[in-house]
């Protein structure tokens, strides 16, 4: 088989991100279409790669027969939208997380994708690719370190764009502890509520910040994350697991340790930089995802992040959103899993 072909809906950040990864790092692929709900965004990326451009018409690429995987990284509230659209086309999709912004829209696509009686959609929960987070993975499923209790975990972002909304801290922010929390444990969700704490001074922007979500499991473990969606200071993703006989937990990102004279209040100080893109601080964990489904299409099975796992995060989701201001736990309720996603 030659390259795949993908075409790509969304020019923002991450989609040229993915764009110049499938061009120049992961073998067996190609970007030969792009689109974007502003058109010029669109034309300036096809013009970078002497690709072709389909401006804001997504609906027209997808249908194009030269496109084999569509990649989905436009905003959150179209990706339910475009993944239907791709399956009606019975083609391969990777689409950025979340697979929606809510559970029933994931259901539809589940419901479709079982119809065609194979997995197509990949949800791109790239932390499931994180050194620091497999090895946390491969480490609680040895059992040296006895069976796993509690997680203590955070994620702190710089600030947020305009039109961020209080039930966006779960929907784009959470939502990726959702699943490495039960990717981590082998567990499910028994019920979550989201707590709201003193306000930082950098939240008056109209949405909660910070949140606490809690999660209990179905094993019976306690789930504690912070979520901040504008810390005013950098990209910080923490996450401890609490086990019977110790802990594990993610590791910095590797940054040289800077150890210098001291300063102007005459202490000597060690420091490391904290990143604040949140681009930057996966991106090895990018290019192996993209790797990894690119040699999954190839072989013509899917293994990585499912419309399942997109699913299960969103029933997750809607739940800690609803359960705000109630102080109650709110069960998580999911249909059946269907055949192909086990
Ligand atoms: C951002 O939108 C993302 O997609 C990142 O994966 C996430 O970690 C970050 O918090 C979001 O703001």
């Amino acid at each position: 088989m030659g390259d795949l072909r993908f075409g790509s809906i969304g020019c923002g950040a991450i989609g040229r991100e993915h764009c110049n990864r499938l061009i120049n790092t992961v073998p067996g692929a190609t970007v030969v279409a792009v689109s974007d709900y502003v058109a010029e965004a669109a034309d300036e990326l096809a013009k970078k790669w002497n690709i072709k451009s389909y401006g804001s018409d997504s609906d027209a690429m997808i249908k194009d027969k030269d496109v084999d995987v569509v990649m989905i990284t436009s905003i959150d509230s179209t990706h339910h939208d475009y993944v239907m659209k791709t399956l009606a086309e019975k083609k391969w999709c990777f689409c950025e997380k979340p697979l929606s912004q809510n559970a029933k829209d994931c259901e539809e696509i589940i419901k479709t994708e079982v119809g065609i009686g194979k997995r197509l959609v990949q949800v791109g929960f790239m932390r499931r690719y994180d050194t620091g987070y497999a090895e946390m993975k491969r480490i609680i499923e040895s059992g040296e370190i006895g069976a796993p209790l509690v997680i203590k975990a955070c994620h702190r972002n710089v600030s947020q764009g305009p039109g961020f909304k209080t039930e966006n801290g779960v929907t784009n922010v959470a939502i990726h502890e959702l699943d490495i929390c039960r990717w981590l444990l082998d567990d499910e969700y028994e019920d979550v509520q989201c707590v709201k704490v003193r306000q930082s001074k950098n939240s008056d922007k109209g949405y909660d910040n910070p949140q606490v979500m809690l999660m209990r499991t179905k094993k019976g473990c306690f789930i504690d994350v912070e979520v901040q969606v504008a810390d005013g200071y950098g990209y910080d993703i923490q996450c401890e697991v609490v086990c019977e006989n110790g802990t594990v937990k993610l590791p910095d990102p590797y940054a040289v340790v800077r150890r210098s004279r001291p300063d102007k209040n005459n202490s000597p100080w060690e420091a490391m930089p904290i990143m604040t893109d949140w681009k930057d601080r996966f991106i090895a964990a990018y290019d192996v995802e993209l790797i990894d489904f690119v040699n999954a299409v190839h072989n013509g099975k899917l293994t990585g992040p499912s419309s399942w796992d997109g699913y299960i995060a969103c029933v997750a989701g809607d739940a800690l959103n609803a359960s705000r201001g109630t102080s109650q736990f709110k069960k998580v309720e999911t249909m059946d899993k269907p055949d192909i996603y086990k």
